[in-house]
């Protein structure tokens, strides 16, 4: 275990980073980043970029590559696009995709915001092969963003885990569902803290919650406003397996955040913004996709042995 600032290092850089960035693509693109990830059944990473044209608008890219680090083979053309004529809340694009796989459905589920007059709301769609796709529509109105599907379901129904923007603060909530369509039984799950708290002013879910035998592994980051912008760090806790709105436990600091040279400065600074991760072979490697300062994306890989144990330590309920 390495060390940083006399703190444990709990996400490793990969050498590589940045990734990917407009420069790699295809087509005309101004940046990449915040992309969902998932492995394919044949071992692909599959990455689901967001890639912000010169409009201000994103629509989402596949990019896949047999190791989950280089030779990126990027879709020639948008993979999906904003289709406001039939959707009208993706009038000025969608963003920040999470990717879960449902097994009961056997499909991919990617839970995206979709941008519009009304400002940024949650949408689903389906898909089998990232190639066609089944939209839902918008099943959490604006402003709600930071969503993802649960694997399975709980006690009977579907679970979404989303952060509604409310006049009491941004904090992170779960709904569920009997059918992907239909959401209620909304409950509270992580609270953004107050105060000097790093994760004092809003918190968002990062990558899908993880699942581990101890309990749901949620990253998560939290932001905090400061004279120069906002800061954003990734946090984590863990949440019971049946009743994932009870947190077992939260820890105390920050456990990631923009210090590399394209994390402080791009689009937007101090950014490290993951919404994507795989598991590694190994069953406890998690390899967790970010954005960069909005501007590019990178890579970084920590394990779930390790995040529990800090927990341990740093966690309470
Ligand atoms: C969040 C989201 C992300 C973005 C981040 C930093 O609210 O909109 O898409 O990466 O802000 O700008």
């Amino acid at each position: 275990m390495t060390a940083s600032r006399g703190y444990e290092t709990l996400f490793h850089r990969h050498g590589n980073n940045p990734i990917l960035t407009a420069a790699d693509w295809p087509y005309p693109a101004h940046s990449v980043f915040n992309a969902g990830a998932t492995r394919l059944q044949d071992g692909t990473t599959l990455l689901l970029c967001r890639v912000e044209d010169r409009r201000g608008h994103s629509h989402l890219c596949a990019a896949r590559s047999a190791n989950g680090v280089d030779g990126w083979v990027i879709d020639e053309e948008p993979t999906l696009r904003p289709d406001p004529e039939h959707y009208p809340e993706e009038l000025w694009g969608i963003e920040d995709p999470r990717i879960t796989y449902i097994d009961e459905l056997g499909t991919y589920a990617i839970a995206y915001t979709a941008f519009s007059k009304g400002g940024p709301g949650v949408a689903l769609a389906l898909t089998e092969d990232f190639r066609r796709f089944q939209r839902l529509g918008l099943v959490m109105q604006p402003d709600d963003k930071d969503a993802a599907l649960l694997p399975r379901r709980i006690d009977g129904s579907f679970a979404l885990v989303h952060r509604p923007m409310t006049d009491f603060g941004a904090h992170v909530w779960i709904s569920f569902s009997p059918d992907l369509r239909n959401w209620g039984s909304h409950k509270l799950l992580l609270q953004a803290r107050k105060g000097g708290w790093w994760d004092a002013k809003q918190v968002g879910l990062s990558p899908p919650l993880i699942e581990t035998p101890r309990g749901w592994l949620m990253l998560y980051h939290g932001i905090r406003h400061t004279p120069a912008g906002c800061l954003y760090h990734l946090g984590v806790a863990l949440c019971a397996l049946d009743q994932p709105e009870r947190c077992l436990a939260r820890g105390d600091s920050w456990i990631f955040g923009p210090e590399a040279p394209y994390e402080r400065a791009g689009d937007v600074d101090n950014v490290t913004f993951p919404c994507g991760s795989t598991l590694g072979a190994d069953g406890d490697t998690i390899n967790l996709y970010y954005g960069a300062a909005d501007t590019s994306l990178a890579l970084a890989t920590g394990s779930i042995r390790e995040l529990l144990s800090w927990l341990d330590k740093h966690g309470s309920a």
